[in-house]
């Protein structure tokens, strides 16, 4: 199911001596892209539909260190502040993204064909 899915594109993209810039949208990322933050302990949004293959690009916004659990199976490596992640799905169906740090944060992804 996740076969091709460490094929995603993993960016670390240091926002260095942007530490009061606050949540404003993320440099690299493009923007009409989906994004998800990582902010106060929680993702936002907590509800996300996309397509098979489309990129979706995590960001960590907050000091917190989070890291991104997919189904309980397949995990991202650990995000500092400012770091994001690329990931895509190869397969339809219903996804919980959590966090091994903070299992309060919940993700729900619904990828269509
Ligand atoms: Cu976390």
């Amino acid at each position: 199911m996740f076969s091709h899915s460490f094929l995603a594109i993993v960016l670390f993209l240091m926002v260095a001596g942007c530490a009061s810039s606050g949540n404003s949208y993320p440099p690299d990322v493009p923007e009409k892209g989906t994004l998800v933050s990582q902010d106060d302990l929680a993702f936002s949004p907590k509800k996300l539909k996309v397509r098979v293959g489309e990129p979706i690009y995590f960001w960590n916004a907050e000091t917190s260190v989070h890291n991104l659990v997919f189904d309980k199976r397949e995990r991202s490596p650990n995000m500092e502040a400012g770091d994001v992640f690329v990931w895509s799905f190869d397969t339809p169906g219903e996804y919980i993204v959590t966090c091994d740090y903070h299992p309060q944060m919940r993700l729900q992804i619904t990828v269509k064909p």
